[in-house]
């Protein structure tokens, strides 16, 4: 054999090899993880729960159709940030770094997003991204500034010049979703994809599209029947909370009634402010449109007069009207996204998630916003399809956590887990459902975010199928800022934020210190009323849910609890 004809059967093998790796390449699932900002699960009708029934997410729906709805799928420290760290180091919140709201991720930790770049897909993250560090590991980014904005919001990324800040005129849900298209219509073909979709929607202050304003003024929504727990059975945590809808839910902000603007009172000032930041971004066409909305509803609401329940039960259908006019656009907004993968042909081969980065009281014990360790919050909304691994229409009661997805995409694109990732992979519980035998039998729950919005406690705890114990500890009120990494440091936003906190009164009366347990049945008392801790006939099993929750403090080196 001459020279030459080595050479071309060597270039026409490595040819081939090529030409098997790229197809291998392409046999790899894409990715479309798709995630709102306290979207709770009652609030989808995949879910079966009164709200969602009454309030229909059809597009939502559909990928239950096709796959997996999770029924114990949980956070593992309920807020923004600290959940997002959980998302992209499959690590718990003490050893990511990302405990608290604003303290910061370790940005030496791997993102998986970095590794599935190294393993040759192409990677986008758009929407919320929320951490203190530019998003690693993306070909592509276009993210909101800090929480985000619902009217004409800005966006920086890799296609803004010098990384700066960019209003786009419109509605975020919308905006977001025709960049994640866009996205997807200008990818390179030849690698699998990951498209992170992070809405703005449904956070605080549930600003709906014009569109949606008013869209369920005729539907009467059910008060939940723990609306006005008195928690009787509880420690003084769960008391000290500012996270009432009726009590706690800002006029001006929350339930857009500028009209009760106190100037006597910091805190309604300070609510008013924050609605008129919003008002005043809109457009006069927008402006106009939420104004012909709302100035009506509050002429009613003001002639009214109400007064006790009747104030209250305007208040509960105030929240969930407006929480549900702004889950309209998510769901038109995934249906958007499911009919561009069905319309390319991209379905059978691509792995859609649809999340939340937590939970969210729905008048649950009389709360909105999250951060406990109680159901609503903890557990997250989470269907998955994936052809040919996920059975339509299956419903799975494993215990999965947030940790688990970076490990779930690692598997998928061929890459080994790194050692240090706590979580696990969940593709042989999309095989085998609730068949799966080697799964875990506990969650680990860990809250650190005090003291600040909404006052919850410092808690950690355990899940197991049936029961939950949740150690509560910490100073109280300001005394525990130097316990904080930031809160105390003037010039940090941490400690900008704590001034804000202090002129409006939010720490009076003083908290104590606290330092006790509590433990529920969730087969008995699924609404988690009853307290058993220290009751006699609960000896045994609370040993061995303390002795399960010292073992992950033990392994996970947990260094404050
Ligand atoms: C803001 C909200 C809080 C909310 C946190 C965290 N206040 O501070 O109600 O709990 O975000 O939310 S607001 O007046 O600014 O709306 S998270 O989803 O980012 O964790
Ligand atoms: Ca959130």
């Amino acid at each position: 054999m001459n020279k030459t004809i080595i050479s071309v059967a060597a270039l026409s093998c490595l040819a081939a090899t090529m030409q098997a790796q790229k197809k291998a390449a392409a046999q790899r699932p894409n990715i479309v993880y798709i995630m709102c900002d306290d979207h709770a699960f009652q609030c989808i009708s995949a879910y079966g729960h009164a709200i969602g029934k009454l309030a229909p997410t059809p597009n939502i729906d559909r990928i239950a159709e096709r796959g997996m709805r999770f029924d114990k799928a949980f956070v593992e420290n309920s807020l923004s940030t600290p959940s997002r760290a959980c998302l992209m180091t499959g690590l718990y919140s003490h050893q990511n770094g990302q405990r608290q709201l604003g303290e910061g991720i370790d940005t030496s930790r791997t993102f998986f997003t970095e590794l599935l770049q190294q393993a040759g897909y192409q990677t986008a993250i758009i929407g919320k991204w929320h951490m203190g560090c530019d998003p690693k590991g993306f070909d592509y980014y276009h993210i909101y500034n800090d929480q985000g904005q619902y009217w004409n919001p800005q966006y920086r990324g890799t296609d803004t010049p010098d990384g700066k800040y960019i209003v786009e005129e419109g509605y975020s849900t919308d905006l977001s979703t025709d960049h994640a298209i866009d996205f997807m219509n200008h990818r390179d073909k030849s690698k699998p994809f990951c498209l992170m979709l992070h809405h703005k929607a449904p956070h605080r202050n549930w600003q709906a599209n014009i569109k949606n304003l008013g869209k369920y003024d005729n539907v009467e929504f059910p008060m939940p029947e723990t609306f006005y727990d008195d928690y009787a059975t509880r420690g003084e945590a769960v008391r000290t909370q500012k996270m009432s809808v009726t009590k706690h839910m800002r006029w001006e902000q929350d339930f857009k009634v500028p009209e009760m603007l106190d100037m006597n009172n910091e805190d309604s000032k300070d609510s008013y402010n924050a609605l008129m930041g919003e008002i005043n971004r809109m457009t006069p066409a927008q402006r106009s449109a939420w104004g012909r909305y709302y100035f009506p509803r509050n002429r009613k609401l003001l002639e009214a007069n109400l007064k006790g329940k009747d104030l209250d039960n305007w208040k509960y259908q105030a929240y969930i009207r407006d929480y549900m006019s702004v889950i309209a656009s998510v769901d038109e907004s995934v249906g958007r996204v499911l009919d561009y993968l069905d319309k390319n042909g991209l379905t059978d081969n691509t792995i859609i998630v649809y999340t939340s980065d937590q939970g969210f009281y729905m008048g649950e014990h009389g709360w909105f916003d999250k951060r406990y360790m109680y159901e609503e919050s903890l557990r997250t909304p989470l269907i998955i399809s994936y052809p040919g691994h996920t059975k339509p229409g299956s419903v799975c009661h494993k215990l999965v956590q947030n940790i688990d997805y970076a490990p779930t995409f690692l598997e998928l694109a061929g890459v080994k887990k790194p050692q240090e990732m706590v979580g696990r992979s969940l593709l042989p519980v999309f095989d085998n459902g609730d068949a799966q035998k080697q799964w875990r039998s506990s969650i680990y729950y860990h809250y650190y975010d005090y003291p600040t919005y909404h006052m919850v406690r410092k808690h950690d705890g355990v899940r197991t199928d049936r029961y939950k114990l949740i150690h509560f500890y910490g100073k109280g009120g300001l005394d525990a800022v130097p316990e904080n990494k930031y809160q105390g440091i003037e010039g940090t936003n941490e400690n900008n934020t704590l001034k804000s906190l202090i002129s409006i009164g939010y720490f009076e009366p003083k908290d104590n210190a606290v330092n006790y347990n509590e433990l529920y049945d969730l087969q008995n008392d699924p609404h988690e009323l009853n307290n058993l801790y220290g009751k006699p006939g609960y000896e045994k099993i609370t040993k061995q849910l303390q002795k399960e929750l010292d073992a992950y403090r033990k392994a996970q080196k947990v260094d404050e609890y």
